[in-house]
């Protein structure tokens, strides 16, 4: 019998110019309801999503309005949950017939269409393959080992799925143990605005909430493709149009859902075929230039002040609530335009216009995603944008702030609750009281830090709650040998994935629940809560039979290796915290007191409940007390600028997938239909190339330290992108990012800004 699953090859289309969301988006969910072959009642688990009393999308992490639609999911959201809920099963029967080494063969997408694992794993290396195991012996296998390793040597990484509970539970778990090696997918994605928002800002978190965007007059996006990665925030933005708002974008290319959009919860815009325009200006800035680009506005801006003799900088916000404005001031000056044309790709014009409507503008927001934060000098993109919204007071009053669109549907909140690898975020003195122990206090490793660890043999043991962390990573496949080095490697998991097949000595594959699915323990059916991008808290309760009587959930499986690992604590109740979560809220309360008051109280509080943020109320917990004006040192974010001979690579993600999981081949919203091995590049620069459109190419990275990075078979496709930039996907291309290309203050890497040279 075959386990191969034919990759779906179609023919291409031409470029799509209709809007998003729409009938197209309406067709790829009922194409997916057939496809991911869900089980009966899948419909119905959808139109329980993101409602106060059901379950929270495991998609994006984008608000959940307190008067949600009838149907308030998206496109996208529906793939998610189809994918969770498939009737495909991938059993141990699976492994017995096959081979680690001849999973290897098996492509990312055959490998997760197996479907749901149902079994906890073992690997046997004298067969090579997966055996199954019980829970008893896993956990006793797992504490064994964990108790016999340095625990400074064994990280725990977390992609930013998992509830608030099991987040709680994990990092608790982590320094119990002995260590703050917590990197999660936040490591390379937004990181940046942990580190960079947090520095000139003092919060860590964007500062708007849901109702900003029913009183801002304009909104400035940067990098975030809302029509794929968060479609349901394109409601509020419609709504916001409707109102007058007007919305300038900057992104290298015109993605659709950020230039029309049309909604499929609007009978009457589907049937008459209307749309409304998303962007009033669309700016195709170069990759990396953002910090010239709003360099550009924030001269303009400074112009108009001086032309109108005062009155356009909000003088008295400025001397009352920030620092730093005297070097900016004289930067900005002393920038020229064609230093600023040259490095953003866009024309003085341009910019000019842009800087006159935020001038005329009162409310305004400033909006991003990883265009801005996966760069060498990302931070500074982050620091640049709030120099624009500081010099009209536009952070800490309604309808103005900034908002970075966050990844994960928890992966804010994971990093609320602990899972952080850096202690000074942590309130350890306070978990040492509430558990009586010495908590760790050096810094753990990033994600950065843990591949170079798996590498130089310095990580021993690598525990991972969910993700792909071998095929996220920069430099995919560099490290991929040393995995087997491992002393250990637990892989916590709903689907198969390439990260399972580098066995370590001792391998366990752990399946859990997806979010959908009922969550039965002693005291009855648990709930779990997660925070959304605007940082508030929603309670999320699954009521769908699990895909295996097998199944345990995310907290059972943390409690459970934790307790085989540690010590007897009376302080530290891992049985009865499983048995009921409320429990394990009420920890959360009494360790951050500030955000989480009344928490089981609260729990599914329609629209959720705010977590609060002293940015958003004009304290500023930063080294100065006040928000930062920051004069940035380059006007380029890119860590080395392409010479005459190479591009600037972007990689992005298609509409058909979640991260590493692959859904399809359909990338609608580009109007791509391809195998994904393409590189975008505009049609002037194939033919200044020597290209041919249809060619396959080979990538080289031209970062040059020592290590050749290739990916070949490429085929090139004409697309309306800036000259200078070749785009490609993740993470097909990921071996082309070297590891150490990174943003300088907070490590997350620079995928959206790779010099590479292309070869017939
Ligand atoms: N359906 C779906 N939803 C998702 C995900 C998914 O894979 N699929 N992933 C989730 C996760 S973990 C995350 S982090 C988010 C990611 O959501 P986004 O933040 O939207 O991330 P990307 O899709 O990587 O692309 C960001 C955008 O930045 C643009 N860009 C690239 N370089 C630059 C630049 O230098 N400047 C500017 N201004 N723009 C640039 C790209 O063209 C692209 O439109 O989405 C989340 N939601
Ligand atoms: N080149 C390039 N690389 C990138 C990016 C980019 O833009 N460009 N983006 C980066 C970003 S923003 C991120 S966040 C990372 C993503 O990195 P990760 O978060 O590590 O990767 P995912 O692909 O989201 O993980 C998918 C796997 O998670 C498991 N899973 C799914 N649901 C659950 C669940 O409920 N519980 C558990 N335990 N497991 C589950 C499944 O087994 C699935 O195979 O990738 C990064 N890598
Ligand atoms: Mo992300």
């Amino acid at each position: 019998m075959s386990d191969r699953k034919e990759t779906r090859q179609r023919e291409e289309l031409p470029h799509y110019d209709a809007p998003a969301g729409g009938w197209g988006s309406l067709q790829s969910v009922a194409r997916h309801l057939g496809q991911d072959r869900p089980d009966k009642g899948a419909l119905d688990t959808l139109m329980r999503q993101n409602k106060p009393g059901g379950h929270m999308c495991t998609s994006c992490a984008w608000a959940k309005p307190p008067n949600p639609h009838v149907a308030e999911f998206c496109e996208n959201g529906a793939k998610a949950t189809l994918w969770d809920l498939t009737r495909d099963r991938c059993t141990p029967d699976f492994f017995a017939r096959h081979t680690v080494e001849e999973l290897k063969g098996f492509s990312d997408y055959e490998l997760e269409m197996q479907g749901r694992l149902t079994h906890p794993m073992r690997y046997d290396p004298e067969t090579d393959k997966y055996v199954e195991t019980t829970w008893d012996a896993a956990f006793a296998g797992i504490g064994e080992r964990l108790k016999a390793l340095d625990p400074k040597s064994v990280v725990f990484y977390a992609s930013g799925r998992a509830s608030l509970e099991t987040s709680y539970l994990y990092a608790l778990f982590a320094r119990l143990y002995g260590h703050n090696n917590l990197p999660d997918s936040s490591n390379m994605c937004h990181e940046t605005t942990s580190v960079g928002l947090k520095e000139v800002t003092g919060s860590p978190v964007g500062t708007c909430v849901l109702s900003d965007f029913d009183h801002c007059d304009l909104i400035l996006f940067f990098g975030q493709n809302t029509g794929t990665n968060s479609p349901r925030f394109l409601h509020p933005l419609r709504a916001a149009k409707k109102r007058g708002c007007r919305i300038v974008t900057f992104n290298p290319v015109r993605e659709a859902g950020l230039v029309t959009f049309r909604d499929p919860q609007n009978p009457v815009e589907m049937l008459a075929g209307a749309e409304t325009q998303i962007s009033d200006r669309y700016l195709q800035v170069r990759p990396g230039g953002d910090i010239a680009a709003l360099m550009g506005l924030c001269k303009r801006v400074l112009e108009i002040d001086g032309e109108q003799g005062g009155g356009v900088l909000d003088r008295t916000f400025m001397a009352q609530h920030t620092s730093g404005w005297p070097e900016f001031e004289k930067m900005v000056r002393d920038t020229p335009w064609p230093e600023i044309e040259r490095a953003s790709g866009l024309s003085q014009e341009d910019l000019a216009e842009v800087g006159e409507m935020y001038a005329e503008s009162e409310k305004v927001i400033g909006i991003y995603g990883m265009g801005l934060t996966q760069h060498v000098h990302g931070s500074l993109n982050i620091a640049m944008l709030v120099n624009l919204l500081l010099m009209r007071g536009n952070i800490g009053r309604e309808g103005a702030g900034i908002s970075p669109v966050r990844g994960h549907s928890n992966v804010q909140g994971q990093r609320t609750v602990g899972i952080s690898e850096k202690p000074d975020l942590v309130p350890l003195d306070k978990l040492e009281e509430m558990f009586g122990f010495t908590a760790p206090r050096d810094e753990g490793t990033t994600t950065v830090e843990a591949v170079k660890g798996v590498m130089d043999g310095t990580v021993k043991g690598f525990v991972s709650l969910g993700g792909n962390f071998a095929r996220a990573i920069p430099d995919i496949g560099r490290a991929d040998p040393a995995w087997a080095g491992l002393d250990i490697n637990v892989q916590i998991a709903t689907k198969l994935n390439r990260s399972h097949l580098l066995v370590g000595k001792e391998t366990w594959l752990l399946p859990c629940l997806v979010r959908a699915e009922e969550d039965m323990q002693a005291t009855g059916p648990q709930a779990v809560s997660m925070e959304d991008s605007l940082s508030h808290i929603h309670g999320s309760q699954g009521r769908r039979t699990p895909a295996s009587k097998m199944l345990r959930s995310e907290p059972f499986i943390v409690a459970g290796i934790a307790k085989a690992t540690l010590p007897g604590n009376p302080k530290v109740k891992w049985d009865d915290w499983v048995a009921d979560y409320a429990l394990v809220r009420d920890l959360i309360e009494e360790t951050y007191p500030d955000k989480f008051e009344n928490f089981n109280a609260r729990l599914f509080e329609a629209g959720g409940f705010y977590k609060g943020n002293p940015a958003r109320e004009r304290q500023w917990q930063t080294e100065t007390g006040r928000a930062i004006f920051t004069a940035p040192k380059t006007l380029s974010a890119l860590g080395q600028d392409p010479g005459a001979d190479s591009y600037t690579l972007v990689t992005l993600r298609s509409n058909d997938q979640f991260n590493t999981t692959i859904y399809g081949f359909d990338d609608r919203l580009r109007g791509l239909k391809t195998d994904r091995q393409v590189v975008l590049m505009n049609p002037e620069m194939i033919e200044r190339a020597g290209l041919a459109e249809g060619q396959r190419v080979t990538l080289d990275c031209a970062v040059d330290d020592g290590h050749a990075r290739t990916v070949a078979g490429l085929k090139v496709i004409a697309y309306d992108l800036p000259d200078g930039c070749v785009a490609a996907y993740y993470p097909e291309t990921n071996p082309l990012i070297p590891l150490g290309y990174h943003d300088e203050l907070s490590k997350t890497p620079a995928y959206k800004g790779v010099p590479v040279r292309i070869r017939g």
